[in-house]
């Protein structure tokens, strides 16, 4: 756990004036039961990355990766916010200078009402066409085989609205993440291996633009060395305390 010299630090830090942003990974929804991707209960434990969330992935096997994804949609609508997303959104609600960026595709700091995160990876709760320009929310149940479904403009085949390796970060959500990362005066880090680009250097941009950077994770990543403060602790633990009015 966090010595208190590090929560009072990281406490006195962000209530400080000056823009905040906020980078989340898969740890900031662990303490919901949404499984990480590199943990011991990863989600890529019976799979590999290249394996499923890859476009060749889906070109190869559309059924398979549908199903994957269908399995991911259905453990997830069963989540809820816990008090990590909770102290983030009540955050962004007491401050009008936060901005949140997140690699999840869960959709659990929408729902625990943070404004307008940049999500950059995508939501899983999304679908687009693999052929047109067709996009909409995937409805709550799942949807019958067979898979993948096909598009009601051009019966092309739908996938899930995120973002695969080797594919793009929407471009919108990347570049006014980094001008936040740019511009922030503290960066916090929260529940990310660090491994994941060019999201996790979101944190080389906030340190070269003068950022002080907290990181809360349990354990140490490859942003550890260069953050100002390390909370190694949970989120759901750690947040409310730093984060507390
Ligand atoms: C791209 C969506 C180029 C799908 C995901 C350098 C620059 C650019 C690219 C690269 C580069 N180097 C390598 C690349 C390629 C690649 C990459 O980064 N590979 C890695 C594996 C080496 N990047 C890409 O392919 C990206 N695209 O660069 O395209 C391009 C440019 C122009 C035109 C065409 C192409 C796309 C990357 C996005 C991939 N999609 N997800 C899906 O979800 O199925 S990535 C996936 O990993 C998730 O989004 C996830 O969020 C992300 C990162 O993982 P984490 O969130 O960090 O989760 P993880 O399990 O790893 O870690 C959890 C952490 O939480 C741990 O540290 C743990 O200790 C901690 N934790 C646990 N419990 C708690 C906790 N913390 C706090 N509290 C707790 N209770
Ligand atoms: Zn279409």
């Amino acid at each position: 756990m966090s010595d208190p010299g590090s929560l009072a630090g990281a406490r006195s830090l962000l209530a400080g004036p000056g823009p905040v942003c906020v980078l989340t990974g898969a740890g900031v929804s662990a303490e919901s039961g949404v499984p990480t991707f590199r943990g011991p209960e990863g989600l890529w434990r019976s799979y590999r990355p290249e394996e499923l969330a890859t476009p060749a992935a889906f070109a190869r096997a559309p059924e398979l990766v549908w199903e994957w994804y269908s399995w991911r949609r259905g453990r997830v609508a069963a989540c809820r916010p816990n008090p990590a997303h909770e102290a983030l959104a009540a955050l962004g609600r007491r401050r009008g200078d936060v901005t949140l960026a997140t690699q999840n595709v869960d959709g659990l700091h929408a729902l625990a009402g943070t404004r307008e995160p940049l999500e950059l990876h995508g939501n899983l709760f999304r679908v687009r066409c693999t052929r047109c320009r067709f996009r909409a929310e995937h409805p709550r149940e799942a949807l019958p085989p067979p898979w993948p479904p096909r598009c009601p403009e051009c019966r092309g085949a739908l996938r899930p609205d995120v973002v695969w390796f080797g594919e793009a970060l929407p471009s919108e959500e990347l570049s006014r993440g980094t001008a936040a990362a740019r511009a922030c005066r503290v960066f916090l880090v929260v529940g990310t291996s660090g491994v994941v680009h060019p999201a996790a250097g979101l944190a080389f941009e906030a340190k070269s633009g003068g950022a002080a950077v907290i990181e809360v994770n349990p354990e140490a990543t490859p942003l550890s060395e260069d953050a100002d403060l390390v909370l190694r602790g949970k989120a759901g633990e750690v947040l409310p305390q730093v984060l507390a009015p």
